[in-house]
């Protein structure tokens, strides 16, 4: 690998899989650099293609999304860094599709897990055609002041902590990505900071080794000293003594290898990385610690002395006049999102919407303030639950037996009513389970089963103001409007409508009062004696016995029952019944497989 720089102020990276975090940690960590350009030219979400919106500083901006690798970096052949988010079972195969792509240079890999043996195909690769990996199971890494992977050096406080919005004079390799924080702190205290910052992960195979990046730091002019953080396992430290044995380091290295704690455990321990195992005498941190001190770094007793060997080294080369003060700068405040901005306190913002019948937000949704779970284990029905979501309280049992049977008698009046004509002909025209349910529902209205508000309008007004039936329908047919709740064109007289006869024998049965039903009954008697079909329909029945419902339940106030007759709840029991019927319907015409529907020419009255 060797030679310089990864990365430079106008390194542009594609990410894969959408994130929105990381990718907004990495616009965060660009604006807080004075970067003109996004460190982010587009997102590979497979499968799905657009964009995506983020902020840069207080502006918005629209990143693309690509569906395919190969898309992407033929959108964007100036972004050289991939990084790839995918999870360890997928990461390998976007990992090896993106060192294909002749654009790309440098890959990281964040997922953990990924199979050793595909690992060492992607390093085989990426050596064969002079690509740099850096992972997989790492947090990525930093240069100060240019570009940043993903979550490296973690929230925008630690980053400014840190000092990573301008370059410092150290290199810094470690294996471990939690560490390299801590580490990007400790540097910082005792330092001019960081110039750049890698992170190998702790893989028995990382994709780059510690060696790889400090041979390339010793290329950086910039860097004036290398940091490295190693732990116990793998020979990887080993590579290290070698090159600078060979004089290949020129730079002054402090290390310390941790898991010098592994001795004290009698038997083999496994740390948090894959590779961190104490195994041979070799392998041992001791082992490592010493062969470095041997090489020539300089090597602290302690993981808490490293802070001092490293002030130390780091005072040395400013007195030998080697490094040049840094000039500081003050980076520009990033815009606190609303939403944490809200939930610290900090600010309030008027919200957009209001929500009184459910909430999803707790650990189970509640409808009305009733738990998802009492639900079920109270055995609650579909009329307790739309006792709650619409009349926002549980009304007793009669009640909500009663809206169940209104649901049951209405859910389907055969294949020649409107609604269910209408329905056939969509989904005989190919059209959706949506499309043809809401074409069936289109025709529900003053004429089709959508009369029961005003039935229950004017059958409350007229019962409330002690009208006649006479006085009632003639009125009514003076303003020229026809009773809703009254006639059918199917059902007379002579052929009752077993709907309402049901509905009314469970109210006789049920409420304590049904004194609106018998009023509909009577205009019905006085309808009856004008015209034979002149009969109460399922409407008429269904909205009187629902005011009878609303008075006699106790439940609700008198302006209560007027909102709800005014505002319309009721014809809401029929469009839900008949939901249940047009799906039917649906389903029946798509399994008969019927064909486009053309309406018979001879049905037609063809006139001028
Ligand atoms: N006349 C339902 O009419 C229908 C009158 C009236 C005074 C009335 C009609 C009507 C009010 C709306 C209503 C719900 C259009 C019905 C339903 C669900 C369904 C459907 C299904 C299912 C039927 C003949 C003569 C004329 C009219 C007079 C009629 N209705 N007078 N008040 N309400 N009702 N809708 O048979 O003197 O000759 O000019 O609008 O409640 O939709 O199964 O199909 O479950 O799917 O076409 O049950 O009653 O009668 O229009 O020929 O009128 O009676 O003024 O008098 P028809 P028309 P005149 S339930």
């Amino acid at each position: 690998m060797a030679t310089g720089q990864l990365f430079s102020r106008n390194t542009q990276a594609l990410f894969y899989n959408y994130k929105q975090l990381p990718i907004q940690r990495m616009l965060d960590f660009d604006f807080l650099c004075g970067r003109e350009t996004p460190s982010v030219a587009g997102i590979i979400n497979p499968g799905s293609e657009g964009f995506q919106k983020l902020f840069f500083g207080q502006e918005e901006i629209a990143i693309p999304v690509h569906a395919a690798i190969e898309a992407a970096c033929a959108a964007h052949p100036t972004a050289d860094v991939f990084i790839n988010f995918a999870s360890f079972r997928s990461a390998a195969a976007s990992s090896m599709a993106a060192l294909k792509q002749p654009t790309i240079k440098v890959v990281a890999i964040i997922a953990e897990g990924v199979p050793e043996s595909d690992t060492k195909q992607l390093i085989a690769y990426a050596r064969a055609n002079n690509k740099v990996i850096i992972g997989p199971a790492t947090v990525g890494g930093v240069q100060a002041g240019a570009f940043k992977i993903g979550d490296t050096a973690g929230t925008i406080d630690n980053i400014i902590q840190c000092k990573l919005y301008r370059p410092g004079s150290v290199g810094f390799v470690s294996k471990s990505g939690g560490m390299s924080n801590e580490m990007y702190n400790t540097i910082a205290r005792v330092t001019d900071g960081i110039y750049e910052g890698i992170a190998i992960g702790g893989d028995v195979f990382p994709g780059s080794t510690l060696s790889d990046h400090i041979l390339r730091f010793n290329n950086i002019p910039q860097i004036k000293m290398v940091v490295v953080l190693g732990e116990l396992g793998g020979r990887d430290e080993y590579s290290l003594v070698e090159a600078m044995k060979q004089g290949k380091v020129t730079k002054p290295v402090v290390a310390w290898v941790s898991g010098t704690c592994a001795r004290l455990f009698k038997s083999e321990v496994q740390f948090g990385h894959a590779g961190a195992k104490s195994g041979g005498e070799m392998e041992s941190a001791q082992a490592k610690n010493q062969a470095l001190q041997d090489a020539g770094a300089t090597v602290p007793t302690s993981f808490e002395a490293l802070e001092v060997a490293i002030k130390e080294t780091f005072d040395k080369l400013v007195e030998e006049g080697k490094v040049s003060p840094i000039k500081e700068v003050t980076p520009p405040q990033i815009p606190e999102d609303l939403s944490s901005a809200i939930k610290s306190g900090k600010v309030r913002a008027p919200t957009h919407i209001i929500s009184t019948i459910s909430d999803d937000r707790g650990e189970e949704p509640c409808y009305a303030g009733v738990p998802m779970s009492s639900i079920i284990e109270q055995g609650y029905g579909v009329g307790d639950v739309i006792s709650l979501l619409w009349f926002k309280r549980s009304l007793p049992r009669y009640c909500t037996k009663f809206i169940e049977i209104c649901i049951m008698l209405c859910a389907d009046h055969g294949p020649c009513v409107s609604g269910a004509h209408n329905t056939i002909v969509t989904a005989r025209a190919g059209k959706d389970l949506v499309s043809s349910l809401v074409s069936g529902l289109l025709t529900i209205g003053p004429r089709f089963g959508g009369a029961i508000d005003d039935a229950a309008r004017y059958f409350k007004d007229a019962c409330d103001r002690n009208l006649t039936p006479y006085e009632f329908v003639e009125g009514m047919k003076k303003k020229g409007i026809r009773v809703p709740g009254i006639g059918h064109r199917i059902k007379s007289r002579d052929n009752r409508d077993k709907r309402v006869e049901l509905l009314q024998k469970f109210a006789r049965s049920n409420f304590p009062a049904v004194k609106y039903m018998e009023y509909a009954v009577q205009v019905e008697t006085y309808t009856l004696s004008k015209a034979n079909n002149l009969v109460l329909n399922v409407d008429g029945a269904i909205g009187s016995l629902f005011l009878d419902l609303l008075a006699g339940s106790g439940m609700f106030t008198k302006q209560e029952i007027d909102e709800i007759v005014q505002i319309g709840y009721l014809n809401g029991l029929f469009v839900l019944a008949r939901s249940i019927g047009l799906i039917g319907h649906t389903f029946d015409q798509k399994r008969l497989k019927q064909p486009l529907y053309r309406h018979p020419w001879e049905d037609v009255l063809y006139t001028k």
